[in-house]
């Protein structure tokens, strides 16, 4: 048997089900009338060995159920907060594994920058792992729409897990779809299967060498097992975004890992952006200082009577807790401490008395449970080095809906008209803090297919290092990046006004290193790509884009953050870097020219970008201020 092709038949079929299942779980199985998933039901259950399955309808009492059941497993740990558990998966398993996510490919051949395996082989040794994996444990099945349900944005998902941490996060993060299911609407769906595999005493994944995830473009299914980091096992998430990019990129539509936010002008005016960011770049402290927030992590982009339109897949945050702190991201902050939310955290600090404590809070820690066990303070890790209570990568999973600012466009089934695109990055020494881009083919080449950022603890591996990362989505990418940017430069023809596009970085440093922004001037930059969408300001022309002018800043910091803006901050702020920018032509040209299919207009943008810079610096110098151009 294998884990992807059941060779019963079909009588067969509602044996094993019926031998796995018990008769409510049967019934509501049954009820959805579609016999390939009962048949992909069946193969798994007979390979993986689960004690018990539980189809999720989506009912306060599933939900009551499944978080019990997480408790009690010792997945979760009930904090002082009713409502608030916290997670722990462990000292190996804290962010997404790169190394062990691969792209299945029938045939096998490789993809430039994406981790890739021959299909045949990946999926025979994954039916090897998942043998018994789900020895003695609960396996849930979830029926999800990504997005606004029966909308042409709908796509319909099913999620088996034996992780009740994986189903209590999904029921918070995704809508339920089972009634669209058992109707019918749900075609064409992707699938997800999860297993823990084997735990340890501390119900940490026992066989972390065998952690794999595999995406298989052919039966439009992810698999991943000896893994609990939600980045690697909420299928929904990450692992739907590979197939969701395939899909689009056969449709001619996007699959992003973009927020979606509005934001208001002059009037009763609200513009809507979507923005990219690598994590831990700012992004979901971005859509969070928006004036209203749609989605903070994956968007569909699609053409809808030529008009490029916007879904949020989710309808809940799975954000990075680390740094969240009263001032700077004050409604976060108290939704997660509101007595009323619901909120899973994951590898922070469990205080002794049931509090938890993460980098951020005003107080000092306390002695508890951590990431890695346990925690007091003065606590050094092997290194001799301090260890952190919390971990850097630690994160809240919350509803959207707690937000005051949640826009009421989150069900819209149309979406909503994207006038601004951003895209960020961890960048210390190169980009201005807001920058537009001279067009969509501009934009698209120097701010989307050149992003680049100094890594973060989202991933495994040393932080800090500089890393290509297109579209902040490189991680995700199941096409080729040269493909997903011919995809974006023929988006462009299916819709009468395109998005403005924009580049930001809020880690400009010094030459001492210390940031030159601070974090609530991200306001100031969403307020002014306000204003340029709909042309009520100019800007300075660089020779990488349109910058603001000192003059519309002072007024925007002093509207928005009551701060004086200085002269010395924007000129310090908007320098134009010519020897870094030219440097960083170099390196993505290098990049492109070793991947086969780059469109040709990416050549010719750098080409171009490169020759204004060489020519400003002949007249101006290497270091340009902003205030020499505004002069023109
Ligand atoms: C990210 O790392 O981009 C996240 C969290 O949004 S994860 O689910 O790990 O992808
Ligand atoms: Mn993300």
């Amino acid at each position: 048997m294998r884990i992807d092709r059941a060779n019963f038949e079909s009588t067969d079929v509602d044996s094993v089900l019926r031998k796995y299942l018990d008769e409510e779980h049967y019934i509501r199985l049954k009820a959805i009338p579609d016999p390939e998933l009962h048949r992909w039901i069946a193969n798994i259950v007979q390979i993986t060995n689960p004690s018990k399955v539980y189809v999720i309808k989506g009912d306060p009492e599933d939900f009551v159920f499944v978080k019990k059941k997480s408790i009690e497993n010792g997945e979760e740990i009930q904090t002082k907060y009713k409502y608030k558990t916290v997670h722990f998966d462990g000292p190996m398993d804290l962010a997404r594994d790169r190394g062990n996510t691969r792209i299945l490919i029938p045939n096998g051949g490789s993809i430039p920058y994406i981790n890739t395996l021959d299909r045949e082989n990946g999926l025979n040794e994954i039916t090897g792992l998942y043998k018994n994996s789900m020895n003695g444990k609960m396996m849930y099945v979830i029926p999800l729409c990504l997005g606004p349900p029966r909308s042409v944005f709908t796509i319909y998902a099913i999620q088996v897990t034996d992780s009740a941490y994986v189903a209590h996060s999904e029921l918070i993060l995704y809508r339920i779809c089972y009634e669209e299911f058992k109707q019918g609407y749900a075609k064409n769906y992707i699938k997800f299967l999860h297993s823990v595999g084997e735990l340890d005493e501390r119900v940490w994944c026992k066989n972390i060498s065998n952690r794999r995830i595999y995406i298989d473009l052919v039966d439009q299914t992810v698999y991943s097992i000896n893994t609990e980091y939600a980045g690697n096992t909420v299928g929904p998430k990450k692992l739907a975004l590979r197939l969701c990019i395939y899909r689009g990129y056969l449709e001619n539509w996007l699959c992003e890992h973009m927020f979606i936010i509005g934001v208001k002008g002059p009037g009763d005016r609200i513009t809507y952006f979507t923005g990219a960011y690598p994590a831990g770049c700012g992004k979901t402290s971005t859509a969070m200082i928006a004036d209203t927030i749609i989605g903070d992590d994956i968007a569909i982009i699609k053409a809808i009577n030529n008009e490029p339109r916007a879904v949020n897949t989710e309808i809940g945050s799975f954000g990075i807790i680390d740094g969240v702190n009263p001032k700077d991201d004050p409604e976060i902050y108290s939704i997660l401490l509101d007595p009323g939310t619901e909120v899973i955290f994951s590898n922070i600090l469990l205080c002794r008395d049931g509090e938890p404590w993460w980098n951020g809070r005003p107080e000092e820690p306390c002695s508890g449970l951590n990431w890695n066990i346990e925690w007091w303070p003065g606590k050094t890790s092997i290194d001799g080095k301090p260890e952190p209570p919390s971990h850097p990568n630690a994160r809240f999973t919350t509803y959207l809906k707690y937000f005051s600012r949640l826009d009421p466009n989150i069900d819209n089934p149309n979406g909503v008209l994207i006038e601004g695109m951003i895209f960020g990055g961890r960048d210390s020494d190169t980009h201005v803090p807001v920058e537009e881009a001279f067009n969509w083919v501009h934009g698209i080449i120097t701010k989307g297919a050149a992003l680049e950022s100094e890594r973060t603890a989202a991933v495994l591996g040393t932080t800090g290092v500089r890393e290509f990362n297109p579209f902040a989505i490189l991680d995700f990418l199941s096409i080729s990046i040269g493909k997903f940017i011919e995809l974006h430069l023929r988006f462009r023809d299916l819709i009468r006004k395109e998005p403005k596009i924009f580049g930001v970085n809020y880690f400009l440093k010094d030459e001492k290193g210390r940031y030159l922004n601070d974090k609530v001037d991200k306001l100031v930059w969403l307020k002014w790509m306000e204003l340029r969408v709909h042309g009520d300001v100019d800007a300075v022309e660089t020779p990488t884009g349109y910058i603001p002018l000192y003059i519309d800043l002072t007024d925007l910091f002093n509207k928005y953050l009551g701060k004086e803006y200085s002269e010395i901050d924007y000129e310090k702020q908007f320098m134009i870097r010519i020897p870094q920018h030219i440097d960083k032509i170099e390196r993505i040209w290098k990049i492109y020219s070793e991947i086969p299919d780059t469109p040709v207009e990416l050549f010719n943008v750098l080409r171009e970008q490169r020759n204004r810079l060489k020519s400003y610096r002949d007249r101006f110098g290497d270091y340009i201020s902003p205030f020499r151009l505004d002069r023109l």
